[in-house]
């Protein structure tokens, strides 16, 4: 299967809701709405997206159905990437290649944007058509579990306290299992939920989501070390800079290599009694390690 083809496809299914659901720029107050959409727009892979899809797909889903929803992951996806480049956090300046959004809107400008897609995401997962909304509240009940206090920020919490102090491996996968992981899980699981998976269907995608989150991390460790700035769009080596523990910073370099390598094989084995129905999900998990940005 041509994974480059498939994602380019629901890249630019998702983007054409995304452009849709999104305020446009000519509204007031047209510095927020700018904000919003450029950091939307700025060459993201859409990964999450295309989890949601695929699952869904999984479980002989609709996809018009599920579309919201893959773009409700992207707009969490966004906002936790404006707020991780902001001065109280990462303080990155670039982010995708170009300024991150606080450089090009200004702080505040850049909170709020977080804010509004953080906020607009809900509404969008809330507004799906004809689904049963018995599905819909589980959805947005995973959304805002994998998004809050229990997922993406608890992670955030444990990676800002570890700068600077030694991480054991148990604490790194601690932030990692939360800060990528939990979002990525949870689009696997609401693009399943919303094409009527049942119980056991949900259990075998839990455990390729469980999987490819982790190899996901790894495989961005290693990026980081062995990757182009030019690929990355933003500088190598940074993590090392900021003494921030990594995969191969703590486990090595190959010993990193071998566990994304497992852990891929580990995910494609969970979903092998879906059949032909399950090959994007194990070309999304193979593109996830060997992917160059
Ligand atoms: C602010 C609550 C809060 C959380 C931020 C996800 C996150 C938590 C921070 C991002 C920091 C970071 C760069 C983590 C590494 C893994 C990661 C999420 C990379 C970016 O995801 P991609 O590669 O990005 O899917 P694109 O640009 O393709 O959308």
């Amino acid at each position: 299967m041509d994974i480059e083809k498939y994602i380019g496809e629901k890249t630019r299914f998702v983007n054409d809701a995304l452009d849709r659901l999104l305020p446009p720029e000519t509204d007031y107050p047209q510095n927020l709405f700018k904000a919003m959409r450029y950091s939307v727009f700025a060459g993201g892979k859409r990964l999450r997206p295309a989890l949601v899809l695929a699952a869904n797909e999984a479980v002989g889903g609709n996809a018009e159905e599920c579309v919201n929803t893959a773009c409700a992951f992207e707009c969490v996806h966004t906002y936790s990437l404006i707020h991780d480049d902001l001065p109280g956090m990462d303080n990155d300046d670039m982010r995708r290649g170009r300024p991150s959004c606080h450089k090009a809107f200004g702080e505040a400008t850049a909170i709020l944007a977080g804010d509004a897609l953080l906020t607009l995401a809900f509404e969008l997962a809330a507004k799906t058509p004809s689904v049963d909304n018995g599905r819909i509240l589980r959805v947005i009940r995973e959304l805002s579990g994998a998004a809050g206090y229990a997922g993406m920020v608890n992670g955030q919490m444990v990676d800002i306290e570890s700068e600077g102090v030694e991480v054991s491996f148990p604490v790194l996968e601690h932030i990692h299992i939360h800060k990528t992981g939990a979002l990525m899980a949870s689009a696997v699981r609401c693009g399943a939920i919303l094409g009527g998976a049942g119980e056991k269907e949900l259990e075998s995608l839990t455990r390729y989501a469980a999987s490819i989150g982790l190899a996901f991390q790894i495989a961005d460790d290693i990026l980081g070390v062995e990757g182009s700035a030019a690929e990355l769009g933003k500088p190598v080596g940074s993590d090392e800079k900021r003494k921030k523990a990594t995969y191969p910073s703590i486990i090595g370099l190959k010993e990193s290599k071998e566990m994304a390598k497992e852990l891929i094989e580990r995910a494609v084995a969970s979903v092998e009694a879906f059949g032909e129905k399950a090959e994007p999900l194990k070309a999304i998990a193979r593109y996830i390690v060997e992917r160059r940005k």
